[in-house]
């Protein structure tokens, strides 16, 4: 029961797992906010770029075509059902990753603080609710249908344990900055 729980979350989650970590991976040049100011400090600030954004929305809707492929064969090995990706629940997941973050960002800067600052709690739940909102608002049918309420608890008590194991790692291995 838990086990078919957390494969679940975990599977549906993974086009909005996948789009922030490209991210590190891809960013850099122009960031989104043109490096325009708002009350003395940056609308969103260095660490939100163009480009760490396309990557990162198209990594993530790319995968959930590769996990369409891989589903039947899956479910049948895990004994599970798991939701197939539809193009607009795929873009819908991870977008709304990409946006989470770049909200959590901008609200960082209204708290002043610097780019790469933490911000414990928005750091690990931002892009869930980015992802889970856009999805909720652009694939309402398929939403209710995959994040049924047990899902969507080991979804929201999952990630940020995800969050904070994945960021370290990255820290460690040199490809972040900061380990959160
Ligand atoms: N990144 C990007 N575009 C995004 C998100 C992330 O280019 N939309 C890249 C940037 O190079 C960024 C790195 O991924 O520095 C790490 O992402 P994150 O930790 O979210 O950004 P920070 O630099 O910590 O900035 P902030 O304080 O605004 O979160
Ligand atoms: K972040
Ligand atoms: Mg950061």
């Amino acid at each position: 029961m838990l086990r078919s729980l957390v494969l679940k979350a975990f599977w549906t989650m993974l086009p909005a797992y996948v789009p922030n970590n490209v991210a590190v991976l891809a960013g850099g040049g122009e960031p989104i906010d043109g490096g325009r100011t708002w009350n003395g400090r940056r609308l969103l600030g260095d660490g939100k770029t163009w480009r760490g954004t396309a990557v990162g929305t198209l990594a993530g809707v790319l995968l959930a075509l590769v996990l369409d492929l891989l589903r039947g064969p899956l479910e049948k090995r895990l004994g599970v059902s798991l939701p197939a990706f539809s193009l607009k629940s795929a873009f819908a997941l991870s977008f709304g990753a990409m946006l989470g973050d770049i909200g959590a960002s901008f609200l960082k800067r209204r708290s002043g603080r610097e780019r790469g600052a933490a911000f414990p709690g928005l750091d690990q739940l931002d892009f869930v609710a980015g992802s889970l909102g856009l999805t909720a608002a652009l694939a309402p049918a398929w939403f209710r249908a995959a994040f049924k309420l047990p899902v969507l608890v080991v979804v929201v008590v999952m990630t940020p344990v995800l969050h904070v194991v994945t960021n370290v790692i990255a820290y460690v291995l040199g490809l972040k900055d900061e380990p959160w």
